[in-house]
């Protein structure tokens, strides 16, 4: 504890909240309290990232429409609004499906990649779901119609015919936090996505990078706040203080969600000047 007072001059109260914690390493603990210094990671380490671009870029070559397939859940449409984003920063004709929980339950299923197909889809992308989707997989491959899985639930290592397969837990991965939520994996891949969007937009694309999405998914699917967790919930919250999307704001403009944003405003000022 002292060595944490005088390293990071920081209190006896708050070197006594940390060691509670059990955070006793100054690194650790300097990222607890100013977690704006937490790591981004490069998404190039993501499994799968290398076949995912190259699909993508495929997809630009061919002009492919393409549908993206996220779930009812906070982090599932918050994933799917991300990757949405991205992709049609970058031009793709693209559209969301968000299946109806009590109609058609959680994740992708053969009959509705049969239906995509036959509308004139070219790639499914999943978010926040598909990780073990192997009869949709199978049905992907048996009518011709690409599909990548990213996702953040167990995986299944061996899915069929996937075109790419991102996940932070699969055995291959050497991304080094594997904690991220579905809407924390949509993020990685549009940054990755970058370098696809035409140089002279590529400020605009990361400036307007909707990472306050990706704060609702952590936060809703109540991930572990530590490392790059923490970062995007306070790159997300500072976003939505000064930029929200148009519907955060419509949400903001809701009495109850008011309160909550004065709430919260006031909170992240005291955090951020002590
Ligand atoms: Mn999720």
């Amino acid at each position: 504890m002292v060595g944490l007072i005088r390293t990071l001059g920081i209190s006896p109260w708050l070197a006594r909240i940390l060691a509670g914690r059990g955070i006793e390493d100054p690194r650790q603990a300097r990222e607890m309290i100013q977690p704006e210094l937490c790591p981004s990671h490069n998404p190039a380490s993501l499994p799968g990232i290398d076949a995912f671009l190259q699909r993508i870029e495929k997809a630009i070559r061919s002009h492919d429409r393409i549908i993206i397939h996220g779930d009812y859940d906070a982090d599932g449409v918050t994933s799917s609004a991300l990757m949405l984003y991205a992709l049609q920063r970058i031009g793709l004709d693209c559209e969301v499906y968000l299946p109806n929980r009590f109609e058609s339950g959680y994740g992708i299923h053969p009959d509705w990649v049969e239906q995509q197909k036959a509308s004139g889809f070219r790639l499914i992308i999943t978010t926040d779901c598909g990780s073990t989707a192997t009869p949709a997989c199978l049905k992907a491959r048996e009518i011709g119609i690409d599909i990548i899985i990213t996702d953040h639930h167990t995986p299944d290592p061996d899915l069929p015919g996937t075109a790419a397969h991102v996940n932070p837990h699969l055995p291959d991965s050497r991304y080094p936090f594997k904690e991220l939520c579905g809407a924390g994996v949509a993020l990685k891949l549009a940054q990755a996505l970058t370098g696809l969007v035409p140089p002279s937009f590529q400020q605009t694309y990361r400036q307007e990078m909707p990472v306050e999405l990706a704060m609702i998914g952590t936060l809703a699917d109540v991930m572990p706040l530590v490392g790059e967790n923490r970062r995007i919930v306070i790159d997300g919250l500072d976003r939505a203080r000064a930029q929200p999307s148009p519907g955060l704001q419509a949400l903001f403009g809701k009495p109850a969600c008011r309160r909550q944003l004065s709430m919260l405003k006031q909170l992240l000022s005291r955090l951020r000047h002590g």
